[in-house]
């Protein structure tokens, strides 16, 4: 009888303490799961340097999930894209941007985040204090990356505003600040080719090799593969070589290419590709157009009158007038731009070889000092390295901060 009665109460005793256990390791999971999050985004992690591969907590199962929907190997990921969906989305300045789009961007950017971005990172994370002083090597810093002074006066105001209100009291907070400023000045405008007629003419215009012929091939594929019909119109009549180069993305694309003979006058070319589009049936007509010098006067003359000859085939075209500038050309890329601009009716900027330059800051001066729109960058040579410009996702691509984003949304 003892024995029983010493048997069933150590049954009690182990019952109550196995359910102890069980209601105390709920409570604390999830306080054990937010300081894992927490310690896998320091306070201090660089934009430019390779941050730890962070989970953000995401249970196993989720992870798992994201990497074959990428279709690349584990080891070749950013580390945001180990992150789930849901997380991936993060509040910047109010909109929402997909954390994927921003990854793949930030990869394209990788010089620029590993040159100008990295050096503010550097200087951020060895400063003592927040001070004028730091403020004016932010201002030096800023005009070795291409932003050009007038655009870095501007944000320099802001940040010296800032510091006066004594708002710039951590490196998030200076982050913070820039990230708030570039937006502000991005924000006027981006996005891709509008389709408002069929059909809808692009006229590609810049100097020589910035990537006119390239982008246009890159657009055809994009809109090709939306099932659009494209045409393309060789108007670089001054070399075989420019012909070609279109014809082969023609093929590629299965797009129809309208030539005219060598050393033909490219606005007869322009003329006869918008009526064959017109008749038809295409939904986008892309003009390319020989480099000019946009010092030479006469070059600049003709071009206008190749845009003159297109509305005359078809009212209200060209619907797009893009001017092509190569992002490793820096302030030169911006004299390039204002010739342009005042010559034609400019609709945006394509800004090519982003890829390529440790600056970057480019992007902020073309949209700051002449109110022109980017509306797609060029992130290398392949069909598919070409985007839509979006604020935004730019900011968060070139100043944002990996996973301390994914856990702050
Ligand atoms: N890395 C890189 N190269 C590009 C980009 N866009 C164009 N290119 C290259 O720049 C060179 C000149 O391009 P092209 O389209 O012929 O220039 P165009 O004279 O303006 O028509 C070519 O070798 C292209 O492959 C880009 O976004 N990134
Ligand atoms: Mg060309």
């Amino acid at each position: 009888m003892t024995t029983v009665a010493i048997v069933v109460a150590l049954i009690v005793v182990v019952a109550v303490v196995v359910a102890a256990l069980a209601r105390a390791k709920g409570q604390l999971s999830p306080p054990s799961s937010q300081a894992a999050r927490q310690t896998s985004t320091p306070r201090s992690a660089p934009p430019g340097r390779a941050t730890p591969v962070s989970t953000g907590g995401a249970p196993p199962d989720q992870r798992a999930k994201s990497v074959p929907r990428m279709g690349l190997a584990p080891e070749s990921l950013p580390a945001s894209a180990l992150v789930p969906d849901e997380a991936r989305a993060s509040v910047s300045g109010g909109a929402r941007v997909p954390r994927k789009d921003v990854a793949n961007l930030r990869k394209g950017l990788a010089v620029a985040r590993g040159g100008f971005i990295a050096k503010l990172s550097a200087l951020f994370q060895n400063a003592k204090e927040f001070d004028p002083a730091l403020l004016a090597q932010v201002e030096e810093i800023m005009l070795t990356g291409d932003v050009g002074p007038k655009t870095t006066g501007a944000i320099l105001t802001r940040l010296r505003e800032s510091l006066g209100r004594n708002e710039l009291r951590s490196e998030e907070s200076v982050w913070a600040a820039l990230r708030e400023e570039s937006t502000r000045i991005l924000a006027i405008g981006g996005g891709g080719i509008r389709i408002t007629a069929k059909p809808t003419i692009t006229l590609m215009v810049g100097v020589n090799g910035v990537g006119k012929t390239t982008t246009i091939g890159k657009l055809a594929t994009r809109y090709g593969a939306l099932n659009k019909k494209v045409i393309l119109a060789a108007g670089d009549t001054f070399r075989a070589a420019a012909v070609q180069q279109l014809e082969v993305w023609g093929k590629r694309v299965g797009a129809e290419v309208i030539r005219g003979k060598e050393g033909a006058d490219p606005g007869a070319v322009a003329f006869d590709a918008t009526n064959r589009a017109k008749e038809g049936g295409a939904d986008l007509l892309f003009v390319d157009t020989a480099g000019r010098l946009h010092t030479k006067a006469p070059l600049m003359d003709e071009i206008k009158k190749v845009r003159r000859t297109i509305g005359k085939a078809m009212d209200g075209a060209p619907h797009e007038t893009l001017l092509v500038l190569d992002g490793t050309t820096g302030q030169n890329a911006l004299q390039q731009a204002v010739m342009f601009r005042d010559a034609l009716d400019l609709t945006g900027i394509v800004l090519t070889k982003l890829d390529g330059t440790a600056k970057g800051g480019i992007v902020l001066a073309i949209c700051d000092e002449l109110r022109v729109p980017v509306r797609y960058v060029g992130l290398g040579e392949r069909a598919e390295d070409l985007r839509e410009f979006q604020a935004e996702e730019f900011v968060e691509a070139l100043f944002g901060r990996g996973d301390e984003d994914v856990a702050a949304a």
